[in-house]
């Protein structure tokens, strides 16, 4: 009786590990998929008249992709002309530009100027 207590303990300690190691490979693995995807390529939500990140920092010839989250539609437009400005999005359309020369890149949305974001790009 006593040895059939402890095999079953045993067991579950075993289990327990077994579940933790398993556990921790898959989000390992999750972890790993995630940030082989992200770099070079980086993205803006526009979602309740706002962009997020409201400031993204970029390398100098990565993509930035916006994606309209909203049911209206905005536009991504260059303070400075620093890049080519976008059409009207509508929801879940994207625009997407290459991140130029390293600086800061304000930017608005032409329908609404008060949403506005910004873009930091470093030295590649
Ligand atoms: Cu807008």
């Amino acid at each position: 009786m006593f040895t059939l207590i402890k095999t079953q303990k045993y067991s579950a300690i075993v289990f327990a590990i077994s579940f933790l190691f398993l556990t921790n490979f898959t989000l390992g693995q999750d972890q790993k998929e995630a940030s082989a995807a992200s770099p070079g390529h980086n993205q803006i939500v526009i979602k309740d008249f706002d962009f997020s990140p409201k400031t993204l920092t970029v390398k100098s010839g990565e993509k930035i992709t916006w994606i309209n989250r909203d049911d209206e539609p905005h536009t991504v437009v260059s303070v400075e002309k620093q890049f080519k400005k976008s059409t009207a999005l509508d929801t879940d359309q994207e625009f997407t530009i290459t991140a130029g020369a390293p600086g800061t890149y304000t930017y608005f949305c032409s329908v609404h100027p008060k949403m506005t974001g910004t873009i930091v790009v470093e030295k590649s």
